[in-house]
């Protein structure tokens, strides 16, 4: 099949969310006494809102109701929506709009696949969003990575078959979602964690679409 999309994920593949949501979740934690750091940060890179309390809480959740838990979800989320406002298009990752700007002109359709429910908000601090042809967000599905419904939402929005769209990841469970949609999969980062993509870079630093489209024909 030939390639003739790219679906983006936004935290650590276009900017690093991941600090941000790292200081807000650390104030919930540090205002309800719960321990959390940087390391426990880590396994919360791609995943869901909910699921990423659910991470932190751990065998204590059961201790809540659900109405805490919205709460808690409510005020991280207001911490997060005061530390994005810092965001400009400084921002975004070396290169990653260059290479978005590459894509178009080369006439494949590109959009985004973000767990998260203000993606839009961060594409338009960073300026970008007039780049993207379609957004999947965390609004846009019911179950999150490491199902695949959010980048088969973000292929149809394309109007393309999953094996004709790549999807560039950070995450474990983004690679996986992808995997278990049918989309190429290029991943991010360190093979302990994006190891099962089809290609791997450490960044889009200096990549170009013949890297990524070679990379895929192995
Ligand atoms: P929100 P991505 C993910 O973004 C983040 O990596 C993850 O840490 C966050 O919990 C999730 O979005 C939801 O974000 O609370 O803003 O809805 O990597 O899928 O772009
Ligand atoms: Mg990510």
């Amino acid at each position: 099949m030939t390639i003739h999309g790219f679906i983006f994920d936004l935290d650590g593949v276009i900017t690093d969310t991941a600090e941000y949501h790292f200081r807000a979740w650390k104030k919930l934690a540090e205002e309800n006494g719960w321990a959390f750091d940087r390391r426990e940060n880590e396994k919360l890179r791609g995943v869901a809102r909910r699921e990423s309390l659910m991470l932190i809480l751990g065998e204590h959740a059961s201790e809540y109701s659900e109405a805490q838990i919205q709460e808690f979800m409510a005020r991280k989320n207001t911490y997060y929506l005061q530390f994005i406002q810092e965001i400009t298009p400084r921002d975004i990752l070396p290169d990653a709009k260059e290479l978005l700007a590459e894509l178009r002109a080369a006439h494949f359709k590109i959009a985004l696949g973000s767990a998260s429910k203000n993606a839009r908000q961060v594409l338009q601090s960073l300026g970008i969003e007039n780049l993207f042809d379609a957004i999947a967000d965390g609004n846009s599905v019911e179950r999150q990575k490491p199902a695949p419904d959010l980048f088969l939402f973000a292929a149809k929005e394309l109007h393309l078959a999953p094996n004709e769209c790549v999807v560039v990841e950070d995450a474990e469970a983004g690679i996986e979602a992808a995997k278990a949609g049918g989309f190429l999969t290029i991943g991010l980062g360190p093979p302990e964690r994006v190891g099962q993509a089809d290609a791997i870079f450490p960044s889009l630093e200096g990549v170009h679409v013949a890297d990524l489209l070679n990379a895929l024909k192995q």
